[in-house]
């Protein structure tokens, strides 16, 4: 047998499943909110063609508007300044968006901590038990915040001083981004960076360095807790969109399952 005829037997008979890591994409989907004087992205939104109706009789279908960075997606390279002559979304090569992961558990802290940040003594805690960082993959941070991601002011977790949501220490993004064969990191908050990085230094310091290093991140993750430490497949799938900086992307992981 294949390798691939392995897979298909193993799907059919549940011994690989595949768990959805993508949240459902729409109107209500929480957005990222930078603070005056910058941007800020527009939502999720269909507009509808026709459904069954005189617009077309038999056909139901819509157009849809939104920003690349909404809901579960996909950051690119070109996403950031460091990496602006970096790949844009459709120029990622499709062999990088499958590939081992590994999954680091931090939600009791995440739930005493909201600021709770990722530090490589961390990861080296999670690699001393399970074996090194999977060359060509990803590392998927679970803070429990997925449980949030039906009401944007409890996904957000704003105060009068700004967002509260876990993240990376500067010194574990940098490291991750230089230091391991990783391709890329995946989170369940709004973005890779906690909620108080953009008085980090440098700021928002994983957008930076990873983006700045080629790799790639993910947001806005579901069902991590269906996962094993290791031993996962994930595979992401961006929009290839031309100068994208990043899509909403379905990501799926392929678990083995005894
Ligand atoms: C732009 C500026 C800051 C941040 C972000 C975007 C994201 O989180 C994102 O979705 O890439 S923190
Ligand atoms: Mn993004």
């Amino acid at each position: 047998m294949t390798a691939l005829d392995s897979l298909v037997d193993a799907l059919a008979h549940g011994s690989v499943a595949v768990v959805d890591l993508t949240l459902p994409l729409s109107e209500r989907t929480p957005l990222l909110q930078l603070p005056e004087p910058f941007a800020n992205t527009p939502g999720f939104q269909l507009r509808e063609l026709s459904a069954y109706d005189d617009r077309g009789p038999a056909w139901y279908w819509n157009a849809f508007t939104g920003g690349e960075h909404v809901g579960t997606h996909f950051d690119a390279p070109v996403h950031w300044i460091t990496g602006r002559d970096g790949e844009d979304v459709s120029q990622v090569p499709p062999s990088r968006l499958i590939g081992p992961a590994v999954v680091i558990d931090k939600s009791t802290e995440a739930a005493a901590d909201p600021d709770y940040l990722l530090t490589v003594a961390d990861v080296e805690a999670f690699t001393a038990q399970h074996g090194p960082l999977p060359d060509g993959g990803w590392l998927l941070y679970r803070t429990g915040w997925d449980a949030r991601a039906d009401d944007q002011q409890a996904f957000l977790n704003a105060d009068e001083t700004g967002p509260h949501t876990p993240g990376f220490d500067p010194e574990c993004a940098r490291w991750l981004a230089d230091d391991t064969p990783l391709v890329g990191v995946g989170v369940e908050t709004v973005g890779t960076d906690a909620g108080t990085a953009h008085s980090f230094e440098p700021a928002f310091p994983c957008h930076s360095f990873m983006l700045g290093a080629g790799k790639y991140g993910l947001t806005q993750l579901a069902n991590l807790a269906q996962l094993p430490p290791t031993g996962a497949v994930l595979v992401a799938a961006p929009l290839r969109i031309v100068r994208g900086s990043g899509s909403p992307a379905r990501v799926l992981a392929l678990v083995g399952r005894s």
